[in-house]
């Protein structure tokens, strides 16, 4: 049957008919067909994935693309005076992530399933997501995220398994959303849920009862933990994925044809940070209770888990009180004293290796290092430091556990989907064979002389700059300029991401236009961030930036030149717009605290250049493209380091001796920014900078603004600009996450395909 048949069918009438809403629902119902008749046939060994998050995006476009009708849909919507861009507005953003890690997991979920690998990811099915970003008075507020509508895509399967908690046993209930893989298979997200999950329970924001674990268990992800009760939660919602997944695990293992005494020639699981580490314990105690002994189930277990880390941030890294665990899975303890135990009869003396340490805590990364047989960071530079100074004390004793991974996207949403005025250009001069073999790519390097080519792609540039001016004019009344320089930074705010450094550096060129100096290239500086809801800080800096665009706004004198912007709610949906139109990528990361990004490997892929610091995977791409096509400033990671160990950094020492520091840091405070800020808010971050600067904004300014004004300089240069887009565009390939999926596989999973 025709595809235009099917979609009538599934609409139940003709699409000219039907509304936007009809429509989506009938390409649902299509595309769910046909990625069910495209589903993986197990064989022997299956790798599960699990993660807390999941940042998968929109799906609609994703899988018409993978399932290759996307081009066939977009021309018979259009041929029926239809838009597909209006159809995929209907659908709603599931926020199942944060950022980073989250993406990551969807990219890889992509990929095993275009490779043809036997792979499911396991998860949580978070009802209202992460919270939306709300701006008022130039503050984020937090409100819920409904996602789930009568027209999602996830699937009932019917399947509960019982989880044990302390005082009371829950049902849950998985749903599944299907994997389409590009031009391959179907694999599976399997996402758990109670249904005794009450949304009428959040009042005032993002509020609710902590104590009803029934109505609130997969409610949010990650509600605040700044308290005893939020921490407890987030223990909860851990348990609950993991016994769970490991229930699952068992079952299909079992029903293949395991004795569970092969477990791991079944199935090994990838633990995506420490927020399922408590998998081990479970599926010991699941073993134990199938008659298997605790030291043979240790064993078991430890040939198949492996342990990804995702940063080396100390406050990142998950140590929970015993006490929070005996009042959630107390039957895991028995479990974690004994592998406690086991390291300290094998390691004596070895503080550093301890499951449980001397403020009974116990540390989930170190369980995932002695019980699982891999454990990968996300980037060269990164794993080098896991090895040599975060995990040293585990490297000596384990150095052959170790092994780097570098991180990568998937090109199919990051280029053929939110780029496909790129993507077609480049299958125009190369062929499509880039789409299957990133690194064919570097093809594009023979056009590297060739002005039409570099024309075109600035061409390109200009569209997509003015299609996200139009969409942000639309969904956020903002109104950009796209005949300006487009400087990018959106990811989640940290201090150690240093928007705080952008937004100084901002404030230090509108005090420069004000005295006068007035810049060659207009720029439009482009913020996208959510802080998490009890990082204060976090708050106070978008406070900052919301206060900066609203000055230069009614600055008439200024904003001609300068522009600062800083869009609502960024997520997955927003990043596919912005990402293509962006000329400057701001990596700016404290050197060493970044474990990979991959945002930047989206922006170097469409075409922007990156401003950086030599951190994560930033490092990676300056190999890849040299030193000529990347702006690189900042202290290296050794240095930092280094001034860590001898804690001798005081910011003040730079806001003395540092004239246009010193002007910006005070700006903050300064008559302009109260008159339309909170003084609460500003004070705390200027405090912040001059006693504290843990991140150490200061350090690297004087670099940065130097670097900033260089790449700036750069752009006068259209042709010279292109080529550097060119360049890095064609040695992205390697940032393919089918390229990490290959390698997870060939060193870690050893799934055959
Ligand atoms: C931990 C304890 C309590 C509450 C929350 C957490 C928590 C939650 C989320 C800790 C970490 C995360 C997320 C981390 C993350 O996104 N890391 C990013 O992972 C990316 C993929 O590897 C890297 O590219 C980024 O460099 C890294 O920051």
């Amino acid at each position: 049957m025709s595809l235009e048949k099917n979609l009538v069918d599934a609409i139940g009438k003709n699409i000219k008919d039907a509304s936007n809403e009809e429509i989506y629902g009938g390409l649902l119902r299509v595309v769910q067909n046909m990625a069910a008749a495209k589903e993986t046939k197990e064989g022997k060994k299956k790798v599960y994935y699990i993660s807390a998050e999941f940042l998968i995006g929109k799906l609609l476009s994703n899988n018409m693309i993978n399932l290759g009708i996307y081009d066939e849909v977009r021309q018979l919507l259009a041929a029926n005076g239809k838009d597909i861009c209006e159809i995929e507005e209907v659908e709603n953003e599931p926020s199942l992530g944060n950022g980073g890690l989250g993406r990551l997991a969807a990219c890889f979920l992509d990929s095993i399933a275009t490779l043809g690998i036997n792979g499911d990811g396991i998860g949580l099915n978070y009802h209202l997501g992460l919270f939306k970003q709300v701006f008022d008075k130039n503050l984020q507020n937090e409100t819920p995220n409904p996602w789930i509508n009568n027209q999602s895509w996830l699937i009932d399967t019917d399947k509960h398994y019982q989880v044990k908690f302390k005082d009371h046993t829950v049902t849950s209930r998985l749903y599944t959303l299907n994997v389409t893989g590009y031009d391959n298979q179907t694999n599976h997200l399997q996402l758990f849920d109670l249904d005794s999950v009450d949304e009428s329970i959040v009042s005032d924001g993002i509020d609710f009862d902590k104590d009803d674990i029934e109505k609130n268990l997969t409610l949010f992800l990650y509600p605040d933990d700044s308290d005893e009760k939020g921490q407890l939660l987030r223990i909860y919602q851990q348990y609950f994925m993991v016994s769970n997944g490991a229930q699952l695990i068992l079952d299909e293992c079992i029903a293949k044809g395991s004795n569970l005494h092969d477990l791991y020639d079944y199935a090994v699981i990838q633990i995506n940070d420490t927020h399922p580490t408590m998998v081990i314990p479970e599926l010991i105690r699941l073993l134990m209770e199938r008659g298997i002994s605790m030291d043979e189930a240790i064993e078991i277990v430890s040939k198949t888990c492996a342990y990804t880390n995702h940063t080396i941030l100390a406050e990142a890294l998950e140590k929970w009180p015993i006490s929070y665990l005996e009042k959630v899975v107390p039957h895991l303890l028995p479990i974690i004293e004994v592998l406690d135990n086991k390291v300290r009869r094998k390691f004596k003396n070895n503080d550093a290796v301890t499951i449980i340490d001397d403020d009974n805590r116990v540390h989930m990364a170190h369980i995932d290092i002695h019980y699982g047989f891999s454990i990968n960071g996300v980037a060269a530079l990164h794993t080098e430091i896991l090895k040599n100074s975060e995990l040293n004390h585990f490297y000596q004793i384990y150095p052959e556990k170790f092994n780097n991974k570098t991180n990568g996207i998937t090109f199919r949403r990051w280029l053929l989907h939110c780029n496909p005025e790129l993507a077609g250009y480049i299958t125009e001069l190369i062929g499509d064979g880039y789409k299957k073999d990133a690194t064919k790519l570097k093809d594009l390097e023979k056009f590297m002389n060739d002005d039409a080519v570099l024309d075109r792609l600035w061409e390109i540039k200009q569209n997509n700059k003015k299609a996200v001016c139009n969409y942000l004019r639309d969904t956020q009344g903002l109104e950009l300029n796209p005949d300006t320089i487009f400087d990018i930074q959106v990811k989640r705010l940290h201090e150690y991401k240093r928007q705080q450094m952008n937004i100084l550096y901002v404030i230090s060129k509108y005090l420069e236009i004000k005295a006068g100096k007035i810049p060659q290239q207009p720029v439009t500086v482009i913020f996208g961030a959510k802080a998490a809801p009890a990082y204060i800080i976090a708050k106070d800096i978008i406070h900052t930036i919301l206060c900066m665009q609203q000055i230069i706004e009614n600055d008439p004198q200024v904003s001609p030149y300068l522009k600062v912007v800083m869009v609502e709610n960024y997520n997955v949906t927003l990043a596919e717009k912005l990402i293509p139109a962006c000329d400057i990528s701001e990596q700016i990361s404290l050197a060493s605290k970044e474990a990979s990004g991959t945002g930047n490997m989206k922006f170097m892929l469409n075409g922007a250049v990156t401003l950086g610091t030599m951190d994560g995977a930033n490092v990676e791409i300056a190999e890849l493209v040299g030193e000529d096509n990347i702006f690189i400033f900042g202290r290296t990671s050794d240095d930092i380091i280094e001034r860590y160990a001898k804690a001798d950094y005081v910011s003040k020492d730079y806001y003395n001796n540092d004239p246009e520091i010193k002007a910006a840091v005070d700006f903050i405070v300064g008559d302009e920014m109260m008159a339309v800020g909170s003084k609460e808010h500003l004070e705390r971050l200027y405090n912040e900078l001059l006693n504290k600067d843990w991140f150490m904004t200061l350090i690297d300014f004087a670099d940065y603004k130097e670097k900033r004004e260089a790449v700036y300089a750069a752009y006068a240069d259209k042709k010279a600009w292109s080529k550097m887009a060119l360049k890095n565009i064609a040695n992205a390939g390697f940032f393919s996450s089918d390229r990490t999926i290959e390698e997870y596989n060939r060193d870690i999973w050893k799934v055959e395909k």
